[in-house]
């Protein structure tokens, strides 16, 4: 007889930075519905509702076992009353009637087929839809809207862009990024981080860290090389420079959320005839592609690594972790000790698990 090894739900931490995470979902089901649920609350704007069926997918992600009866989820963290009506409600009849009446709600619909748009997040989803306008194809036909140059890219490449990135396209983009980026940082450390880095096989994007052990320079590498470069390839640009604001801050690094065009090899059938070829040469035989590049100093490399991998929940995990468990403040630049006053330098992320009092855990386990 197989003997299995013991599951204690009470030592299961509440922390995702605590778990092992790996993309081996057995509650796909439920964490689905959750997932729903959360980004419904999102377009509502309420966080609080938002994060705590975020954190219950999470939890429900690192389980090594599907939970078939309520029993299973005795002692577990994260398991408020709304979320465990909804496990209950799947449990015993296979689907959840409130995950039903959101996924058919009209708002709800509209804000998903709007903030599938590059560019376009709640706030202008809020305005479109206070419009009257539902679908994607009502906004592009409105042309009254005042556009951002990152949203009219968007609408132009908006199939390729909804359609996910392959890991294949990713390590093709890798090798074109790596090869720009040397020809005038040589010894630039390129590095895919975000869902590719935890083992995932497709993604809604490339994300790219940059740094350079040379002193400074490397803040020109956007300006000098990638514009240059940027510009053979069609890519739109928009620098982001905003100022740390709660648990989802962005970083202050010098970064582009680019579009990038990928040529891909068209098949070449030489049994076609002459009017098949005609046709042929007017496929598209490039793809539109999310890249996200991040240029980071390379003392704040690890730490840049570490948040840039994600998960998204791993790292907002990790920073209520540090705060409340440690008196430490973590972003993906630096690590504060508020007790010590000092920071706590670190060359890679295993130092910086150590610092928190963490056990390493590895890229592929933080699919939180
Ligand atoms: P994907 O691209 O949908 O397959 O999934 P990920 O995990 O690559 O997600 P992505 O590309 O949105 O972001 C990569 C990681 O970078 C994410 O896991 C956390 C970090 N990150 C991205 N955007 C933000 C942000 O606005 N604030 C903070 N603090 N971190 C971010
Ligand atoms: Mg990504």
């Amino acid at each position: 007889e197989l003997e299995m090894p013991a599951f204690t739900a009470t030592k299961v931490s509440q922390y995702s930075c605590q778990r092992k995470t790996t993309l081996n979902n057995y509650n796909k089901k439920f964490t689905d519905a959750f997932e729903v649920m959360a980004e419904n609350y999102e377009f509502k704007e309420s966080e609080i509702f938002c994060l705590e069926f975020l954190r219950a997918a999470s939890l429900l992600k690192s389980l090594p076992f599907p939970v078939t009866r309520m029993k299973d989820i005795q002692g577990l963290p994260c398991m408020g009353d709304q979320v465990r009506d909804i496990i209950e409600e799947i449990i015993e009849e296979g689907e959840s009637s409130r995950v039903r009446e959101v996924l058919n709600d009209e708002r709800y619909k509209a804000f998903k087929q709007f903030t599938s748009v590059f560019g376009v997040g709640v706030k202008t989803s809020e305005k479109w839809y206070r419009m009257g306008l539902r679908t994607v194809e009502e906004v592009k036909a409105d042309k009254t809207l005042k556009l951002s140059k990152m949203q009219k890219a968007g609408f132009l490449y908006y199939e390729d862009l909804v359609s996910c990135v392959s890991k294949a396209e990713a390590d093709a983009v890798s090798l074109i990024v790596k090869n720009a980026v040397c020809t005038f940082l040589p010894d630039a450390l390129v590095t895919i981080t975000g869902g590719f880095r935890r083992g995932k096989k497709i993604g809604h994007d490339i994300d790219f860290l940059i740094t350079s052990p040379g002193p400074g320079e490397d803040d020109e590498l956007l300006h000098k090389g990638l514009l240059l470069y940027c510009d053979i390839i069609e890519s739109t640009f928009v620098k982001e420079q905003l100022p740390s604001r709660k648990v989802d801050a962005m970083d202050h690094f010098q970064k582009c959320f680019a579009i990038l065009k990928l040529c891909q090899p068209r098949v070449d059938n030489s049994t076609c005839n002459t009017s098949k070829k005609l046709e042929m040469a007017e496929v598209k035989d490039w793809k539109a592609i999310r890249v996200d590049l991040v240029i980071t100093p390379f003392e704040q490399y690890a730490y840049a690594l570490l948040g840039w991998t994600g998960s998204r929940q791993f790292g907002r995990d990790l920073r209520r972790y540090a705060s409340h468990e440690r008196k430490m403040v973590l972003d993906n630049h630096a690590l504060y000790d508020r007790r010590k006053r000092i920071f706590l330098k670190a060359g890679s992320e295993e130092e910086i698990f150590a610092h928190l009092g963490l056990d390493y855990v590895e890229p592929w386990e933080r699919n939180a």
